[in-house]
């Protein structure tokens, strides 16, 4: 085995020019005329108006390498591309080696015939995708995604590309994966497939090779397995043929948990080919041992959709994850990680790669194992109709399904595979059905409930196969319903409800759900300058992919709270009321967990700076949803379930153990007169929701704006938790000037802040000047007299003296 890397620099050139510049692979067109200056920042103001033509081009990509001896050595050299985006022809030395037609398949081509000691020429020329679709479209239009350049489904390449109602049409051109040689002589390990099965307390591994061989003999396959511990397990087998396998029983495994029930331990797992002692080839795993079941029993509602890890129902608490950037090349291992940590730091456990978007790279799932986040992955469909009645486009997805699932499998983190994103209810329920594409129903119906289950199930029989997001299993019918399956629940956002809503919802698994905000200030400042403050400029609704979704923002808005004094407050308030439109959802859907068994909002992240239903926004600022999610994610969850004046007090734990600690409520006015209280020790069975109390009140209408209904959950002495629910509107509540004060200490780089008001602030923001600071907890309540203690960790340098300069507070009071 010899790999040589061919990434780096190279040039590249718009086809039809003779000017070539220095680019970037992995990379891309955009990226690279962004770094020589050719192109204005596209996601600044509206460039991306201005850089259309990028992608309405074709481009070459070129560079000359040497070839060392040992490689020209070797019996046959493959050029391995991970991935070509999309339409690309690959030329070494003036000779044609290959075609690429599928952004999500690795493409491997013999070339050491075209291979010559000293200098070799690979060139890669990329068909501008847009011309392709278009061209396709022209002759038969497919419905689709109205934010997007049309005839997106006639390629596979990451849908949201092409545009989304979140985000740009910049679909990017380039290599966007690594590229190599790969010399061989013998045989290489072209596939393998772990399994892990659990029985009496033990977990059999299983490790089946697959090998491409170039000689006949005898080969060993080497298996290392070390456990956390440090414990080793070493095993060969001989091989003689194209197949090997291995097997290995532990025996007192250290068990892998999703976030929260428990650790992560992972094993490390290596696999060599050797022939004779020499290795011929290597691949290394970590795998995490747990069981792992999508458990459908019929119940009193209808069916349950659980997962279930080692035994344990787990209420999935999670969100749905989006391509990180518009152009992929540029995600770091940095901000990949910091975007996955921010979602286990609220509490999830759970997260949709959902379908239009691209499969993860090795990065994603490598920590989603890690830190214990079940993966729902989607195949890559979406919200469109697909030409998969045509025999070349159905071959093409074959080989990318093959490829991607024998990639995945083994993961630890994955929990299911589904089909696609809101494509059978749009069947069902978006006027799809028109006798014009009745050909292409049927093509969907026999792909996503015969082909595509059965593939899945052959490649991977350890995952559950689902048809579609949202789907309840029966083809075309109820497939957004309450009782078997998942649900999307739009109603609230398009469909102008209130957030109130959502309490009349119970589906089985809730893996849509959403409210939009604006992205916080400073982030709006790298798009909009000044002038362009203003909620129905030109700009802002630039950077709005929702229709009118700044009006259903400011319909809701008003609806809560009272009107804005200023764009920085609109801005503040439309994230205020995203979070509390998500709480209300979630918290109603945690008290009823035996009903409900998770929830994914829409959506974790951006991949521009732009108005969405994301609570962390492209630059990974967390907006005040993220900090609700912490929140409403907690393993223990005090919750207040408001129905007119009778307040009912509830507790929702998710931990595999009993708990018991304190409840304590009052009835207090703003400025902190308690009328009554009461307090009630509380024990916890393990994964259990209960009514802790309930409390009818007689308020007048006028006492309705001038008192709350406070509550508050104690572990030891500990306060672990509050919560208000008002008798009336924020908007109407009678609330005077908190009189906010902070007092900030620091030890080191951390800093306490004590937070505490005169008479009850709602939803207090922290912010640094010149810095970008997460902190323990944000847009949280001060009621009268209270004092509030939150951490963060400081900018690098930063006295106590210049934090207290820079710190800036404020609550719902100084937005009207
Ligand atoms: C669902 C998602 C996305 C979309 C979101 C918001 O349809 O699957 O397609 O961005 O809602 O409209």
């Amino acid at each position: 085995m010899y790999k040589q890397s061919l990434a780096g620099a190279w040039q590249f050139c718009q086809v039809g020019t003779e000017e070539w510049l220095p680019g970037q692979v992995p990379g891309g067109v955009h990226t690279d005329l962004m770094a020589l200056n050719r192109i204005p920042d596209p996601f600044v103001s509206d460039n991306e108006k201005r850089v259309q033509w990028v992608a309405e081009k074709d481009w070459t990509y070129r560079r000359t390498f040497s070839v060392s001896a040992e490689l020209l050595a070797e019996a046959h050299v493959q050029l391995v591309c991970d991935g070509l985006d999309t339409l690309a022809q690959i030329e070494v030395n003036g000779k044609l080696v290959g075609r690429s037609e599928n952004m999500f398949r690795q493409y491997r081509w013999e070339v050491l015939p075209w291979l010559r000691a000293g200098e070799n020429e690979i060139t890669v020329t990329f068909k501008s995708t847009v011309q392709y679709i278009t061209g396709r479209e022209a002759q038969r239009k497919l419905p689709g995604v109205g934010q997007a350049i049309p005839g997106g489904p006639w390629v596979r390449k990451a849908p949201c590309q092409f545009g989304w109602d979140w985000g740009p049409m910049l679909p990017p051109i380039g290599i966007w994966k690594d590229i190599r040689l790969e010399g061989y002589s013998v045989a290489r390990l072209e596939d393998i497939h772990l399994r892990q099965q659990h029985n009496d307390g033990k977990v059999s591994i299983h490790v089946g090779c697959h090998l491409e061989r170039w000689q006949p003999g005898t080969l060993t396959v080497h298996l290392v397995v070390t456990a956390p511990t440090g414990e080793k397990w070493a095993l060969d087998s001989l091989v003689t043929g194209e197949n090997g396998d291995i097997s290995l029983v532990i025996k007192n495994p250290q068990l892998w948990w999703p976030n929260e029930y428990g650790e992560q331990p992972l094993y490390q797992v290596e696999v060599s080919l050797l022939d004779d002692g020499r290795m011929l080839d290597n691949r290394q795993y970590r795998l995490g041992l747990r069981k792992l079941e999508l458990r459908q029993q019929p119940d009193a509602w209808g069916e349950s959709f659980t997962f279930v890890i080692n035994d344990v129902p787990v209420f999935a608490k999670g969100s749905n994850w989006i391509p990180a950037d518009s152009f992929p090349t540029r995600i770091t291992d940095q901000s990949l990680g910091f975007l996955l940590s921010s979602a286990v730091a609220s509490h999830q456990n759970m997260l949709r790669v959902w379908g239009g978007g691209f499969y993860e790279d090795e990065r994603f799932y490598d920590i989603c194992d890690q830190y214990g986040i079940l993966v729902w992955q989607d195949m890559v469909f979406a919200c469109s109709v697909y030409p998969l009645n045509e025999a070349e486009f159905l071959e093409n997805v074959r080989i990318e399904i093959d490829q991607n699932v024998r990639r995945l499998r083994h993961r630890t983190s994955l929990a299911l595979w589904c089909g696609n994103n809101e494509m059978e209810t749009g069947w069902e329920n978006w006027g799809w059905g028109r006798p014009e594409v009745n050909d292409l129903k049927e093509a969907y119906d026999r792909f996503y409930h015969h082909i595509l289950p059965e593939w899945v199930a052959k490649l991977d029989p350890d995952h559950a196969y689902w048809p579609s997001s949202p789907s309840s299993n029966t083809p075309f019918k109820d497939t957004n319903g309450q009782e078997k399956g998942d649900a999307h629940y739009w109603d609230v956002w398009h469909g102008r409800k209130p957030f109130t809503a959502y309490r009349n919802q119970y589906p089985r698994f809730m893996s849509e759900f959403g409210f939009q905000s604006l992205p916080p200030f400073k982030t709006v400042q790298t798009y909009a300058s000044k002038a362009d403050w203003n909620m129905t400029s030109y700009i802002m609704e630039h950077h709005q992919r929702s229709g009118s979704g700044n009006g259903l923002m400011i319909a809701q808005m008003t609806d809560t709270f009272r009107m804005p004094r200023d764009f920085e407050s609109l801005v503040y308030l439309s994230m205020v009321l995203q979070a509390e439109g998500i709480r209300y959802g979630v918290e109603h859907w945690r008290r009823n967990k035996n009903r409900v068994s998770g929830t994914l909002y829409w959506q974790l992240n951006d991949c521009w700076p732009v108005a969405s239903w994301a609570s962390l926004d492209y630059f990974g600022r967390w907006k005040a949803l993220h900090y609700a999610a912490k929140r409403f994610y907690a393993p223990v969850l005090l919750s207040i379930q408001d129905e007119g004046q009778r307040m009912d007090v509830h507790l929702t734990s998710d931990l595999p153990l009993p708990w018991s600690g304190l409840v304590r409520w009052q009835l207090v006015t703003l400025s902190g007169e308690v009328l009554q209280s009461g307090q009630q020790a509380v024990s916890l069975e393990p994964l259990a929701s209960v009514k802790v109390c309930s409390q009818e009140f007689n308020l007048s209408d006028e006492q309705t704006r001038q008192v709350v209904f406070a509550s508050e959950l104690y572990q030891g002495d500990v306060r672990i938790a509050s919560s208000i629910a008002t008798f009336a509107p924020n908007k109407h509540l009678m609330l005077t000037d908190p009189g906010l004060t902070v007092e900030l200490c620091q030890e080191g780089r951390l800093a306490e802040i004590t937070v505490s008001a005169k008479t009850l602030a709602r939803f207090v923001e922290l912010s640094f000047d010149g810095a970008d600071v997460i902190f323990s907890d944000n847009y949280f309540d001060v009621p009268a007299g209270w004092a509030m203690i939150i951490r963060c960790r400081l900018p690098e340098g930063w006295s106590q003296e210049q934090a207290r300069k820079a710190l800036k507070i404020k609550s719902l009071y100084d937005s009207f």
